[in-house]
Parts: C-alpha cells; structure tokens; sequence
C-alpha cells in the first residue's frame, strides 16, 4: 500500500502522523510525510485543494486516493493495521475511544482555532476581544477534563502503545501555551505529555516537524 501524509509542523496532522509511525513501528508499512507551508499559504493553491477541498491538513493519500479528517483517516489506518493496536479492539471500548478522539477534534480543537485565528469568527475590536476572551476561558476548561483523563493513562491512554489520543493531548496542551496557558499549570497533564514525548512513535514525529511543547510566552 502506498500512503502519503500531508502534514504541517506543529499542527494537527501530528494525530495521524505519530499514528503512521506507529503503524511503520509495528507492521513495516512505510509512508512518505509530505510537509505543507501553511504560513505560505500552501493549503490554498488550486493543486493543494484538488487533494483536499478544505484547504487543510492533514490528507492522508492512499494509493492515490486522498482521505481528510482525523478521526476517518485513524479509523481507516486502525482497521487497516489493527497490528498496531492504535484503538482498543472491542467494540464498545473502540466507540468510547472515538468518541474521544471525535469531541477533542470538533470541540476543543475549533474552540482553539476562535483563539489563534480570532479575524476568522469577529471583525471589530471589541468582538474580536470578546470572542478570544470566551474561548480562552473554555479551552483552559477542556484541557483539565483532559487532564482528568491523563491521570488514569499508564503509561499511556490506552496502556502499553501509543494511541492517536496521546498525540492529540500533546498536541492541544503545546497549543494551550499559545492561548496563555502554562503547562506548568496542570501538572498532572504535563508530567503525562513528557512520558508521551518519549515513546519512539512520538519521538521521531517530533524530530521530523521540530516542534518543542512549550509554547508559552505569559498569559
Ligand atoms: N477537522 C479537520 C481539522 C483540520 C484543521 O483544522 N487543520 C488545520 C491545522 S490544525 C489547518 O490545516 N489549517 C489551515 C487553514 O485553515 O488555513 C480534521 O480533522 O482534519
């Protein structure tokens, strides 16, 4: 099978990107990263959109067939490689794991997107202040229920490997210190996150986009 990541650094391809090293970790089957400049704009250009429509990453292209959204492309690269043990296996306890993975994709990710691109939801001042101020308040909310669920992980979400929730942890908790959050302020999260860095699958992603976690600059 030939796969190829659309991904940008930092951003929230790193979900299926430490999933596919994940897969290449357990079974063998390689993938080839393709890196998008969002900050050129990348995302936008007619060939970008003919891959995906949203203009967005993360596109995983299978054999020539392009996949977006988080959640379809990690349930496409679970039943595909369930080797990997990407999400638990029984029925009951793979829904209650996309569910999770469903609400951090289409609520605490889009409450953030109302922080960093607040232009995108307000066009005045006052509404645009207003608009970051809300969703700041919510994001810091959702990352304590995260933290509450980081405190069962051992050593990770799901126990032994690398699941997609720990990447999207990672991966919120580093944007939290663009919305003025510091990790240092949900302890139990962020001793978890530094466990998570560790583990291979997570390692060489970040070597490969060159992220750091800590983001924060002051509240
Ligand atoms: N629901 C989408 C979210 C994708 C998304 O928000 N991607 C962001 C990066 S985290 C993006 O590409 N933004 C670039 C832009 O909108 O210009 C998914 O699951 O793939």
């Amino acid at each position: 099978m030939k796969l190829e990541l659309y991904f940008a650094p930092g951003a929230c391809s790193f979900v299926p990107h430490v999933a596919l090293e994940a897969v290449k970790a357990a079974t063998g089957q390689d993938f080839e990263p393709k890196l998008v400049k969002l900050h050129k704009g990348e995302q936008k250009t007619p060939e970008y959109l003919a891959i995906n429509p949203n203009g967005q990453v993360p596109v995983l292209v299978v054999d020539g067939k392009p996949l977006n959204q988080i959640v379809a492309i990690l349930d496409f690269l679970d039943r595909s490689f369930p080797g990997a043990g990407l999400l638990p296996a029984e029925p009951g306890a793979r829904a209650q794991a996309l569910s999770q993975l469903a609400w951090m994709n289409n609520t605490v990710h889009p409450t953030f997107t109302r922080v960093f691109r607040t232009g995108d939801f307000a066009e005045s001042d006052a509404a645009k202040a207003e608009v970051k101020k809300i969703a700041q308040a919510r994001f810091r909310e959702y990352l304590e229920r995260i933290q509450g669920w980081t405190a069962k992980a051992n050593p990770y979400w799901f126990g032994a490997g690398i699941a997609p929730h720990d990447a999207y942890a990672f991966t919120l908790l580093r944007w939290g210190g663009y919305a003025g959050i510091d990790p240092k302020a949900l302890p139990g999260y962020l001793a978890y996150v530094e466990r998570v860095m560790q583990a291979p699958p997570v390692a060489t992603a970040l070597e490969r986009e060159r992220v750091k976690l800590d983001t924060y600059k002051g509240a």
